[in-house]
């Protein structure tokens, strides 16, 4: 039987360059001969990625601050179950385009719901499933949508004030403090291959960690 995968996760504020930085990564451990599946919150299954196309449409009612959650936790229940967890139990690593920090940021954070609330959503829809590694790329917030703006039309969130991006990087950097151990924090606003240096060092520090604790078996 293979030992279970790693489960690493990328977080940050909008273009802060998390997909482009998602590819270098899956890149630099497949090169070292993991096998691993690239995946993204909302989304990553059938019923995720049409659950993020109801979260993300620009729509003419408000949205409940309360639903976006449930949605939110819904699609990752299914995530969990049909994606994830299957991976991580064949022995794949598993990396992916933001999970429950951005909940705690953008929900929380931005939109102030209660962390209690999603506290009790997590154990009952992850379990004791947590990642092992959260890599946050972390820019200020102009910085981050002036890239993504450059890209063409907002979807409902992306058309969030200022603010609300600032409460959200703040919401990130708190996750950080609570749960030290399993972030590294890397400045998304430097030129990129100064990011990808740093997203060089975090890979081979896995990798090595990984190659000790399987030699320790
Ligand atoms: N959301 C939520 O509210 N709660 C949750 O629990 C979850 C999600 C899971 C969808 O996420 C939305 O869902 C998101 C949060 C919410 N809403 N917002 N806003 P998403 O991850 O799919 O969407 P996103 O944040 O809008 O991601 P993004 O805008 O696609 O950004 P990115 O992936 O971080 O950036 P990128 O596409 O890699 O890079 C953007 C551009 O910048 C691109 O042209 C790059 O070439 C360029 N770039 C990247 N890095 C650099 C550097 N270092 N220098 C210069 N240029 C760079």
């Amino acid at each position: 039987m293979s030992a279970r995968g790693l489960f690493i996760t990328m977080e940050g504020g909008e273009g802060v360059g998390k997909s482009t930085n998602l590819d270098f990564l899956e890149r630099l451990f497949k090169d070292n001969g993991v096998e691993i599946v690239t995946t993204r919150e909302p989304g990553g299954t059938r019923l995720g990625e049409d659950i993020r196309e109801l979260l993300l449409r620009v729509r003419d009612e408000p949205v409940h601050a309360v639903t976006e959650l449930l949605l939110l936790f819904a699609a990752r229940a299914q995530h969990i179950a049909e994606l994830i967890e299957p991976a991580l139990a064949d022995g794949k690593w598993v990396l992916s385009d933001r999970f429950t920090d951005a909940t705690y940021a953008y929900q929380c954070g931005g939109r102030g719901v209660d962390r209690a609330v999603v506290e009790q959503l997590e154990n009952l829809v992850q379990g004791t499933l947590r990642p092992d590694y959260t890599l946050l790329l972390d820019a200020p917030v102009d910085v981050g949508m002036t890239r993504a703006r450059n890209r063409g039309e907002l979807d409902r969130i992306e058309q969030e004030t200022m603010a609300f991006f600032e409460r959200v990087r703040q919401g990130y950097l708190q996750q950080t403090q609570t749960q030290g151990d399993r972030y590294r924090i890397i400045d998304a606003g430097q030129p990129l291959v100064d990011v990808q240096k740093g997203l060089t060092a975090f890979g081979n520090e896995v990798l090595a960690r990984w190659t000790q604790s399987r030699a320790e078996l």
